[in-house]
């Protein structure tokens, strides 16, 4: 190994330099940091050596190098203290900060820029100062950032962060030298650009130019180290699990970093960055509520600016005492499968595993489960049959090794934002990107095939691929006789399948099918990650059963830059589907129809005896208190009077509820239905781990005390357990990891401790050491003689199929800035100034047809109810469908939505109803 080290002299020491490292980079790793502003050493920042604030001199060389850029040679003799060197650097920096505000009016007094100039003993410039005329002026016409090009020294850092890292390709350089200056796409206004707010420039910028406006006041001028506390922890939002330091001063959040986690890199995007301030809302619950004896009738009427016409404030003794005996009292009157529960995937492992130790051991049934049934239900069936495990075969930053990736069904530029900007760098790496989505969107712009089929074929679609792969044999016999069973059955199944039949059902040419297929068969490595259009069919778990049968084929699972991944929705629906919030299975996917099972958790549980029934599941359970056999109901961190297919059956049902209780932050649509609220938590208000889309076990960390008196969720919990009779006994969040330990297994190796050293741990960790694995099943499969299986599928088209009176298809799904039902993004400020207004999308032809102008009102339409809502004109979508975001109560896309189940994964069917779309509002008046 050594053999291929550099020798080299720095500042008159031996060093050695692996291949490719530079100059700056040998130094950094020895502890000196020469002073540099266009070089910025994070994962993902291509050193560019334009600034010359990093030079060094090397002998015998007659101009100095910048040393982020120049690689040492074997003999070389460089000193980064020389005279040349420090007097070139030092005037570097005279010219720089002439250029400058002062110092005490600086948009960031800490800017890595003053440090910098420090570090080479300049504290001003004694050179003259830019002419006023040619001071560009502040563009503060975005809500999140604000721009101040006084102080740009044209590093091209923001560039390189905007193009290179997150790929979304907004800002570039205009002008020429010392007149350069970042635009926004054509020289707009930052606000009016394409930007998509990840803040990635901001976070890139060295001198303050950039700045998150939460940082600087009116005057422009801020100081990015004021803060009196910073935390590491995870972002509350998505399933990337983007590791983030939060800066708290004055018990509020000032600003949110990007650290560098496994999963992002230092990446953020637009919520993980712009949007925490949501938990300081003033609608956040402070106090226990109860509802009032003089309440108006159950119903979605309360105000949560103002809930007490309905509720009224409570000590928690008091709260806790009617929230537990309201569920006691039904237990002993009815049984237990009177009461139910919702546990969170927006908690932490431990209040997951808690939460449904609660329902099973205090209510002696299985009927708790999570939104990860109206999510990836379906894909963890087909995976469980299949593959013998519901997780992800490797990690989405495999895609870094990968040839080829399929997208199907996802929209991760919108919903996995950071997952997105290593797909985009994947392919401008060269790799191969397939997307698969009957709409279009971000990555399209990307992708070597975009297929825009019809929605609810994709069976259709896959079939067809895989029957060119079986029929053109491209698949790899050896993998298939190695790791697999069912492969005669299912080839002999595929062969009616054929592009030119299925082409009629799911409007791809045949040829394109053919092209996808040789590709993906021909790839050495390739990926496929889905999402909801995938999961989110009454057909959702055959869907997912040819994705698996397609990577069998090609033996495209178990290598680096292959696998398996659906894209997992919430920050912790992983983790909390690992810690058995999920009714036919109790933690790490063990059956409770196992005796052997329930005799380690009667074991672990001190003597309870677990249910052998498998519980119902979320829409099974709402059905029974439609129909009065559940009378309580226990909610913690779920909305599903908002989230919920058919909502307002699923409304009707929890208002007839004899008791509810709710446990959120704030007042949401469901809590409108409930008889005690309990405040709690919010994510960056408390401690404990969550596993993200990746497998990876990650520390989240209180970094804000809650508001008043709300708690932190897993005390609560232990509250609620000891008042219904368990007899609960966990201080801290440890302890409770410690005894999930004794059950799962996929937590071997993996230690609280470890979890607060090191950054991560992915499961499975074959070591004390071993920071995980990030490809699984190389050697085999967690199911019989370790193989994996072929289960074909059949066509089947949607429940609910447009007819005369319901023409169009309605799509329902998400957007960038909010999150799922709104209650948190709509309360954040950036992410609500931005995306204000609900709001639909149609195809402009189909706009024009309806004689309504875009941003117009229509009424959609469906079987089960009606909204009014704003219209976009999109070309992403085709002219007979219409894409609803389910984030907005006063337009709930979930009126409309079909409740008609998957048999295995008993998922709804979101992603397709028939709809009858009209002018509505004003332009019907005007006719
Ligand atoms: N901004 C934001 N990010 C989020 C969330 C959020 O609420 N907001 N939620 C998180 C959660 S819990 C989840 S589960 C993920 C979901 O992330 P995604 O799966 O990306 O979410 P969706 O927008 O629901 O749907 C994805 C795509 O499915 C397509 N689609 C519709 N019908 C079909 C079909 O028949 N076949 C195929 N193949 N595709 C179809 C839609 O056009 C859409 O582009 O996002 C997570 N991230
Ligand atoms: N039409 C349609 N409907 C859908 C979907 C779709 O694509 N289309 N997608 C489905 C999918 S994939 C999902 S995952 C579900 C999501 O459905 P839900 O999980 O019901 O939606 P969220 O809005 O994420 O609800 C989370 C709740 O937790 C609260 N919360 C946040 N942080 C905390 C905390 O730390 N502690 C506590 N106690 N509460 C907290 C929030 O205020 C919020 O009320 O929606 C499903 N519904
Ligand atoms: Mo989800």
């Amino acid at each position: 190994m050594t053999t291929d080290r550099i020798r080299f002299m720095l500042d008159g020491e031996a060093v050695e330099a692996r291949p490719g490292e530079t100059i700056w980079e040998v130094a950094n790793g020895r502890g000196l940091v020469i002073p540099h502003l266009c070089h910025k050493p994070a994962p993902g920042y291509r050193p560019d050596g334009n600034c010359r604030a990093c030079m060094v001199e090397i002998e015998g060389e007659r101009t100095l190098a910048a040393s982020c850029i120049r690689e040492p040679a074997e003999g070389m003799v460089v000193s980064t203290a020389s005279g040349r060197a420090t007097t070139a650097r030092k005037m570097v920096m005279e010219m720089l900060l002439a250029d400058q505000p002062p110092r005490d009016m600086a948009h960031d007094k800490s800017a890595h820029l003053w440090d910098m100039a420090e570090a080479n003993g300049v504290t001003e410039s004694r050179l003259p100062a830019l002419e006023k005329e040619r001071i560009p002026l502040l563009d503060d016409s975005h809500i999140a950032m604000s721009v101040n090009l006084d102080a740009c020294i044209q590093c091209g850092l923001c560039v390189r962060a905007c193009r290179e890292v997150q790929v979304n390709d907004v800002i570039g350089m205009a002008g020429r030298g010392h007149d350069s200056y970042p635009v926004f796409d054509f020289d707009d206004p930052m606000g009016e650009s394409t930007c998509v707010a990840c803040g990635e420039c901001v976070q890139a910028c060295p001198t303050g130019a950039l700045m998150p406006s939460s940082v600087v006041d009116e005057h422009q001028v801020g100081d990015r180290a004021d803060f009196d506390s910073e935390t590491e922890s995870v972002c509350p939002f998505c399933g990337v699990g983007c590791q983030v330091s939060v800066k708290v001063k004055d018990g509020r959040v000032k600003y949110v970093e990007g650290i560098n986690g496994p999963a992002n890199e230092g990446r953020l995007c637009v919520k993980g960055r712009f949007g925490f301030d949501y938990i300081h809302h003033a609608h956040r619950i402070t106090r226990p509520m109860i509802r009032r004896a003089d309440a108006p009738e159950k119903g979605l009427n309360v105000d949560p600016a103002n809930p007490w016409t309905h509720f009224r404030e409570a000590t928690w003794e008091e709260a806790l005492e009617k929230a537990a005996h309201g569920l006691a009292d039904l237990r002993s009157f009815y049984g237990g499968k009177s009461v139910a529960g919702f546990g969170s995937a927006k908690c932490t492992n431990e209040e997951a595993y808690l939460f449904q130790k609660l329902i099973r051991q205090g209510f002696g049934h299985n009927n708790v489960d999570h939104c990860t049934r109206l999510c990836h239900a379906s894909s963890v069936a087909a995976l469980m049959e299949n593959v013998g495990s519901g997780a992800v075969t490797a990690t989405f930053n495999e895609i870094d090794n990968a040839d080829l990736a399929i997208v199907i069904g996802a929209n991760p530029a919108e919903n996995h934002p950071v997952a997105a900007t290593f797909f985009k760098q994947f392919t401008k790496r060269g790799g191969t990107l397939v997307v698969m989505d009957p709409r279009g969107q971000a990555l399209k712009r990307h992708a070597r095939h975009m297929l825009q089929f019809r929605p609810g074929t994709d069976v259709a679609l896959l079939n067809a691929i895989m029957n060119v792969i079986v029929e053109e044999k491209l698949y790899d016999r050896q993998y298939i006789e190695g790791f697999t069973e069912g492969f005669f059955e299912f080839r002999e199944h595929i062969r009616a399948f054929t592009p030119e039949r299925m082409a009629e059902l799911c409007g791809i040419d045949a040829e394109t099918i053919r092209a996808v297929a040789r590709d993906y068969a021909a790839a050495d490595r390739a990926m496929i990650f889905w999402g909801m259009g995938v999961s989110q069919h009454i057909h959702g778990t055959d869907n997912s059963r040819c994705l698996i049968s397609l990577a069998l084929l090609c033996g495209q699972i178990g290598r680096p830059g292959t696998g398996l991944h659906p894209l997992r929705g919430q920050n912790n629906v992983q983790g909390a589907s690992d810690a058995g919030l999920i009714p036919q299975v109790l933690p790490d996917y063990q059956s409770v129809t196992d005796h052997e099972v329930r005799e380690l958790f009667r074991h672990i549980w001190g003597g309870t005896e677990i249910d052998a029934e498998p519980g119902l599941t979320v829409v099974e359970i709402m059905d029974r208190v439609y129909r009065g056999e559940i009378k309580g109901m226990y909610i913690l961190g779920e909305n599903p009077a908002m989230s919920d297919p058919d909502v307002e059956h699923a409304r009707k049902a929890l208002a007839t509820l004899d008791h509810l209780v709710v446990q959120d932050i704030f007042v949401t649509e469901t809590a409108n239905f409930a008889d005690v609220i309990l405040p709690a938590s919010a994510f960056p208000e408390k401690s404990g781990t969550v596993t993200n889309t990746n497998r990876q076990v990650q520390m989240a960390r209180k970094a804000v005390e809650p508001p008043g008196e709300a708690r932190e969720d897993w005390e609560i919990i232990v509250a609620l357990a000891n008042r219904i009779g368990l007899d609960w006994d966990y201080d801290d969040p440890r302890e409770i990891f410690d005894e999930m330990k004794m059950s799962m297994r996929s937590l071997h190796h993996i230690t609280w401790k470890r979890l607060e050293t090191e950054s991560a741990v992915t499961y499975p960790s074959l070591s004390n050491t071993d920071p995980g694995q990030s490809v699984v099943f190389g050697d085999g499969f967690p199911r019989r003689a370790g193989r994996a299986k072929f289960t074909p599928a059949r066509v089947t088209p949607p429940a609910e199929l447009p007819d005369e009176r319901f023409p169009m298809i309605l799509i329902t799904g998400r957007q960038l800035e909010h999150w799922h039902t709104g209650s948190m993004t709509r309360r954040a400020t950036v992410l609500d100034a931005v995306e204000p207004e609900a709001n639909c999308s149609l195809h402009p032809s189909t706009l024009r047809k309806l004689g309504v102008e875009p941003g117009g009102k229509v009424r959609l339409t469906t079987k089960r109810g009606s909204i009014e809502i704003m219209a976009r004109a999109d070309r992403a979508v085709a002219t007979d469908m219409v894409f609803v975001p389910f984030a907005y109560v006063e337009a709930a896309a979930n009126i409309l939505t079909n409740p008609a189940l998957d048999p295995y994964g008993k998922i709804p069917e979101f992603k397709f109803s028939a709809v009858k779309v009209e002018a509505a509002g004003e332009q019907v008046a005007a006719e």
